[in-house]
């Protein structure tokens, strides 16, 4: 679906605003500090683009942004993930693959809305899928969320679960923005709230929990959610990073205990990568200043980010096309 494969348009996004903690704005700095876009230059051979700019967000004062429908910073988020879909869109209408680097997981917001819209105009009106590797589902709307926090919303808005008429409240996306209910599939889901649950119900959602992967094994699991969203549909990854275990990734927001190996998390991304379907991804929730009790554990979740990054970029091409389970793209 990319007419230059090999071109990565890079969308590094340090904003924390979907959230309460601090830090998580820092990880693209961190990851790129860490050698992540180099690698995908000289080992990967991409050309890559945009990637000089990391976006720093800096929140509106409190006084300026208080709650709508229990939102916290709305008008904040809101004009942020606006910007960050104009960037994903400028890349994406090159026929780019494109990586954005957040974040807290609001950023999906943007970069969503930026690639659906894309890959409807370049494509003849098609519609993408989205595959969201989470810990958490992140559907919740305003009004279901016991948090307030817009980082476990962004899949109600892209979808149009919730919606909202008001331009600074993310009325400024329309359905040229907006995925559909059926070409979503999550994997990693553990820690799901209530009225997250009957939204999965009663919408009929793909999901694919830790149970799943632990009763079919994450091959069985990757292929089944694959064959959901059929062959020959544009795929945009959104990983957030605390679908990991935190033995693995200890340094995010929203860390959940029994969560996926480092290598589960890779194989997902390889996989994906395989199918030569992905138009975008997103690696989230990755927050450099937190669990600095755990010798290491901002520097561990920095390299698992950029191990999943790789991958889903095609790392282990090589390896894969010398088991000849692949046909070779760019
Ligand atoms: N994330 N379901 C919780 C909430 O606040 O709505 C947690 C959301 C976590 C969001 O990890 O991207
Ligand atoms: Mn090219
Ligand atoms: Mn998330
Ligand atoms: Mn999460």
């Amino acid at each position: 679906f990319l007419s230059h494969p090999e071109d990565l348009g890079v969308v590094a996004v340090g904003f924390s605003g979907g959230q309460g903690k601090p830090g998580v704005d820092a990880a693209p700095t961190a990851l790129i500090e860490s050698g992540l876009l180099d690698q995908l230059r000289d080992e990967l051979g991409y050309n890559l683009h945009g990637h000089g700019a990391v976006h720093s967000y800096a929140d509106l004062a409190p006084a300026q942004d208080p709650p709508h429908r229990g939102m916290k910073n709305p008008r904040a988020v809101s004009a942020v993930t606006r910007q960050i879909a104009d960037q994903v869109y400028a890349q994406a209408r090159e026929g780019r693959l494109v990586l954005t680097l957040g974040g807290d997981h609001s950023v999906a917001i943007g970069t969503i809305a930026g690639s659906a819209r894309a890959v409807r105009e370049r494509l003849g009106g098609r519609e993408m899928a989205v595959i969201w590797v989470d810990a958490h589902a992140d559907i919740n709307t305003p009004e279901t969320s016991g948090s307030g926090n817009i980082h476990g919303m962004p899949v109600s808005f892209l979808t149009g679960l919730a919606r909202e008429e008001k331009e600074e409240f993310f009325g400024w996306l329309k359905d040229e923005h907006r995925i559909s209910l059926k070409k979503l599939v999550y994997i990693g889901l553990r820690d799901v709230d209530a009225g997250e649950k009957r939204i999965l119900r009663e919408n009929g959602i793909k999901a694919f929990s830790m149970f799943d992967i632990d009763r079919h094994g994450i091959g069985r699991v990757m292929d089944m959610a694959l064959a959901h969203i059929g062959s020959d549909t544009p795929i945009h990854l959104s990983f957030d990073v605390d679908a990991l275990d935190p033995m693995w990734a200890p340094s995010t927001g929203t860390p959940v205990r029994g969560g996926l190996t480092l290598r589960e998390g890779d194989y997902i991304c390889e996989v994906v990568h395989q199918t030569g379907s992905l138009v975008a991804v997103d690696l989230v929730e990755v927050n450099p200043r937190l669990a600095p009790e755990i010798e290491m554990g901002a520097h561990e979740t920095v390299r698992a980010g950029c191990s999943l990054v790789r991958c889903a970029l095609g790392e282990s091409l090589f390896t894969a096309a010398m088991a000849s389970t692949v046909t070779s793209g760019s």
